[in-house]
């Protein structure tokens, strides 16, 4: 770690009284946060013990391998090591409605995040990125327009590299997406620039109801850095606040990053000022101009070259399973977007086809009203392919608005929607929902998805 140790320690006992001698700090959740806080902890030399609810949680072994003898709880959050805890340091897959955390917090333990401890940990700036959808896209472009205008930026956080890791190479800034799970938790952050991409509804399985939600996305704008505002969003707009630098951004309106026609060609612009033409955006979909207009904002705040940062986007490929085309078949566009697993996500990626397309939705709704889809299904799709724990709430709210074939499995799915299709069709998987219910994850609802669509070729 090339950090401060002194000078972290210093931090962490102004911010949270955590003191390396007196403290009782218990890691909550063995999952990669809690992996990663545990290395951290053992780099500044901190006691801790470790629980997880879990038989055998994922990363038992490594965690053993390094740490043999740290205390560790297993198969049920252990009750005595809540009691005795000053510090939770708790993962973001665990609920703190949890009957042991709210407890131990009513007797007074402090609940510490994985980011508060990165924001005590480093003195280059933090871009905060969150959002209901496109925090990946956004953070891995601004992570591409860094590295195109020569800095080195650390980019991680609930995407890819658990934040605390990226303290492990030396960077001069770093790109951190952010869950509502992670900022309900965090409360010292002190992003140089953050933006909330959007709100819509998700994890409302967690989160008491969509106001909830979105005051758990509104703390990543704690501290004073500069607001990056989504002003086509009304939830969004709301949470400008005075005496703040605010960078704004709109593919429908006037604002400091917007969409405007010079002649017959659509240039991404800044005041007044074309960046670059929007048909250099190797993106699909409009909402993907959003996001582009969202890391130019975020880059500009921080000082990052504009020419340099037009060039990322000119090359940036997109991410899998995210409006990904796997092939065209007979004339039929295949499209993998497995990682919509929201209503907006699907809207959104429905809203970029000015044709009619054949839709593959369904997975576990997380507690979302599904009559939110309805006029968008309405409106683009051609016929529904439902399949998972949730397809009847889907059913039950399209209310037979257009055609409803019910799948048990993703093969089932694809030949479904094969049988139907025909020349210039596209066949989208945009499920609205999460993938726990039927894959490991989104990937492998995604992967499954491309090689039942390949395998129509044999
Ligand atoms: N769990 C238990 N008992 C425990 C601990 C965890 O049952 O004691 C369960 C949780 O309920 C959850 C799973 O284990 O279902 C994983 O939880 P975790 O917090 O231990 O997971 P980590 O491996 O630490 O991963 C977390 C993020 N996971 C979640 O927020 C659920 C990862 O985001 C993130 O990449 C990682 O920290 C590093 O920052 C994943 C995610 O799905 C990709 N995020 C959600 C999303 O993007 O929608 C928010
Ligand atoms: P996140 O990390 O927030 O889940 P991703 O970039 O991984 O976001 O994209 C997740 C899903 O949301 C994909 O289906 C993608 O097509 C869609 N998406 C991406 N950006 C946006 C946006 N700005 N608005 C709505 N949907 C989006």
């Amino acid at each position: 770690m090339k950090i401060d140790n002194v000078a972290i320690i210093n931090s962490l006992r102004k911010n949270f009284a955590l003191d390396p001698q007196n403290s009782k700090v218990l890691v909550v959740g063995l999952g990669n946060t809690g992996l990663s806080v545990a290395h951290y902890l053992q780099k500044l030399g901190i006691n801790f013990a470790i629980t997880d609810s879990r038989d055998k949680p994922p990363l038992i072994d490594e965690f053993f391998q390094v740490m043999p003898d740290t205390p560790v709880f297993t198969g049920g959050f252990d009750e005595a090591a809540f009691k005795v805890a000053t510090h939770l340091i708790v993962s973001p897959g665990v609920s703190l409605t949890e009957k042991s955390i709210v407890k131990a917090i009513a007797n007074g333990s402090k609940i510490v995040s994985d980011i508060d401890l990165f924001a005590c940990s480093v003195d280059a700036p933090i871009i905060a990125i969150t959002g209901s959808n496109g925090k990946s896209t956004v953070t891995t472009m601004l992570g591409e327009m860094a590295k195109c205008a020569g800095k080195k930026a650390g980019v991680g956080g609930n995407l890819g590299t658990p934040a605390l890791d990226l303290l492990d190479q030396a960077a001069e800034l770093y790109v951190l997406e952010l869950s509502s799970f992670q900022l309900e938790r965090t409360s010292v952050l002190n992003a140089a620039a953050a933006t909330v991409l959007n709100v819509s509804a998700d994890h409302l399985d967690r989160h008491a109801d969509i106001a909830k939600y979105a005051q758990e996305k509104q703390n990543v704008f704690s501290g004073n850095g500069v607001m990056v505002i989504n002003v086509d969003d009304p939830i969004v707009d709301a949470m400008q606040e005075e005496d703040r630098r605010i960078l704004t951004f709109s593919i429908k309106k006037d604002a400091d990053f917007y969409i405007a026609n010079k002649g017959d060609v659509e240039y991404l612009m800044h005041n007044k000022q074309c960046l670059m033409p929007l048909a250099e955006l190797p993106l699909e979909g409009r909402h993907n101009a959003a996001n582009a207009l969202a890391a130019l904002a975020l880059g500009v705040s921080i000082g990052l070259d504009e020419h340099a940062m037009c060039n990322a986007l000119k090359t940036f490929k997109g991410l899998d399973h995210r409006m990904q085309r796997v092939a065209e078949i007979r004339g039929v566009t295949w499209v993998n977007d497995s990682k919509a697993t929201n209503i907006g996500a699907c809207v959104a990626a429905l809203q970029g086809y000015e044709r009619k397309v054949i839709l593959i939705a369904g997975g576990d709704a997380k507690g979302a009203d599904m009559k939110e889809l309805t006029p968008a299904i309405k409106e683009k799709a051609k016929s529904v392919i439902l399949m998972g724990k949730d397809a009847g709430l889907i059913k039950q709210a399209l209310n037979n608005c257009v055609p409803v074939y019910a799948a048990e499995n993703m093969a089932q799915a694809v030949q479904i929607s094969a049988s139907l299709a025909r020349v210039g069709d596209s066949v989208l998987l945009s499920p609205a929902c999460a993938s726990l219910d039927q894959y490991k994850n989104y990937q492998d609802r995604g992967d499954q998805f491309s090689k039942a669509v390949l395998g129509l070729l044999a």
